[in-house]
């Protein structure tokens, strides 16, 4: 009873405990009850595999045999059932468990039918949670990493599978290339090219706090259009943008990006140190080279790396030259040219010459329909009813839905809230969308146009943007804008 008693307690104090410095009472609370339970083991646990290695991300693994009779269960340190495998004679702690504890000497009860003993385990200081889960893919899969389509929920159209996580070339021009372990994120090995390069998505790493030097490193590969292919920087309690990467290697003449190798990079971020982060990469385009190639994301470095490693970043996440956000677009209607609006600067267009402006209407074909570009209006407040109204015309080329579009995108985070684009082409009038963005009632937001094809139709129009109605504006479906972001 007594026992009973002081596993509760025990087990509470860690549903709790959220700080290390908790984690590390509850683990000498455990440690000091285990001791009394020895003489109480009822049967025998040999250790096999007993010590967690972050980098290695391994499992544990334990024996027991006929005098442990059925396991029932296991317990503490808020150790649930599909944390571990329990087999004829082997017990295995998985590592989707171990990755989040703090390092240190852990002990577990384990239940049978025959009584009751414990196995012990470590993990090892490797600056854990410092740094991000599985960072270099040597599992060979995407373990630590969530991965999400941002196309019409199309699982067939994400980029980042487990299979996407390949074995590194031995050169550049040989295909993928890495020189961190065995694994990189690329294209599939078997897969068409092409097919590999309209695929798009997003891939989240797990949370890390900012220690040591603040410096981050990482591998990032081709990814031709820098506002389609960037890894970015988030601070979790937020999830402000507070950086954005891209390829820049790639855009030097004759440089071995071109054909999959994936440069290395490194970024200071020491202003956020202490701050909890994680990091997302970003595939969002569809054509010739808007793929990543991408491995070894390490965030912890201390001291700071050598000055002579890792090629130069530059942070591209978007800035506004005005913070004022009033609830109506200014110059929504283009009557201004493009004043209040920015041509990205990034590379990977063409020019930054493919917007005009032509009787009022923003077109993206200064320069035909291979022109490409991206262009981004000033900020508004989501306000009144919730609904924003514009026209679009042209964009209906062979993979529209794709390739030009408008968005709407949160100030901050610059999450894409909803991609919209003209799937009710009308020949050469424009069409009249109307916008639901009632869920985001008095946030910031901004639009960005896209044009990111060069075929025939392959131009967007644009024009009369309204970002304000006191009330919801009267419409029929036929006009209400599809959101192509699920
Ligand atoms: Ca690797
Ligand atoms: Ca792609
Ligand atoms: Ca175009």
């Amino acid at each position: 009873m007594k026992r009973k008693v002081m596993l509760s307690f025990c087990l509470l104090l860690l549903i709790g405990c959220t700080d290390p410095l908790s984690e590390v009472e509850s683990s000498l609370l455990s440690s000091s009850e285990a001791s009394e339970e020895i003489v109480a083991d009822n049967f025998a646990i040999t250790p096999v595999i007993d010590t967690f290695d972050f980098d290695l991300l391994n499992d544990l693994e334990y024996i027991f045999y006929d005098d442990a009779g059925d396991i029932a269960f296991l317990s503490g340190h808020n150790i649930v059932a599909s944390d571990y495998e329990i087999t004829d004679s082997y017990i295995r702690i998985k590592r989707h468990y171990l990755v989040y504890l703090t390092p240190g000497e852990y002990e577990l009860d384990v239940y049978s039918t025959t009584g009751q003993s414990t196995l012990s385990f470590v993990v090892l200081d490797k600056n854990n949670e410092y740094r991000v889960i599985n960072h270099s893919f040597e599992t060979g899969d995407l373990f630590g990493w969530e991965a999400s389509t941002i196309f019409k929920g199309e699982r067939n159209l994400l980029a980042f599978t487990n299979d996407a996580v390949v074995a590194h070339g031995t050169s550049a021009e040989s295909g993928p290339y890495s020189g961190n372990g065995d694994f990189l994120i690329g294209p599939p090995e078997g897969e068409d090219l092409a097919t590999y390069e309209e695929k798009i998505g997003m891939l989240k790493s797990s949370t890390f706090t900012l220690g040591g030097s603040g410096y981050i490193t990482f591998n990032l590969g081709v990814g031709r259009v820098a506002d389609l292919a960037y890894l970015s920087i988030y601070r979790a309690s937020d999830n402000f943008e507070i950086a954005r990467y891209s390829d820049r290697y790639y855009h030097r003449d004759g440089s071995s990006s071109k054909f999959g190798y994936a440069p290395y990079y490194k970024a200071d971020l020491s202003a956020y140190l202490g701050e909890k982060l994680y990091a997302i990469l970003h595939d969002r385009g569809g054509h010739s080279d808007d793929y990543v190639t991408f491995d070894y994301l390490e965030t912890y470095h201390d001291p700071k790396p050598s000055i002579d490693i890792g090629g130069i970043v530059v942070n591209e996440v978007p800035t506004f030259a005005l913070s004022y956000a009033p609830n109506q677009l200014p110059n929504g209607d283009f009557s201004l040219g493009l004043e209040m609006w920015n041509v990205s600067p990034n590379l990977g267009w063409q020019d930054t010459s493919a917007f005009h402006v032509e009787t009022g209407i923003l077109k993206s074909n200064a320069n035909g329909d291979a022109g490409r570009g991206l262009i981004r209006s000033s900020l508004f407040t989501i306000d009144g009813a919730g609904y924003v109204s514009l026209q679009l015309g042209a964009a209906k080329g062979a993979r529209f839905d794709k390739d030009t579009y408008v968005s709407v995108r949160l100030y901050g985070c610059n999450t894409e809230i909803i991609r919209f684009t003209n799937d009710r082409s009308d020949g050469t009038n424009l069409v009249t969308y109307y916008v639901d963005l009632t869920k985001y009632l008095n946030k910031v937001a901004y639009f960005e146009v896209v044009d990111n094809a060069t075929g025939s139709w392959d131009t967007i129009f644009v024009s009369d943007i309204k970002t304000y109605y006191e009330e919801v504006p009267d419409f029929t479906g036929i006009n209400f804008a599809n959101n192509l972001m699920y």
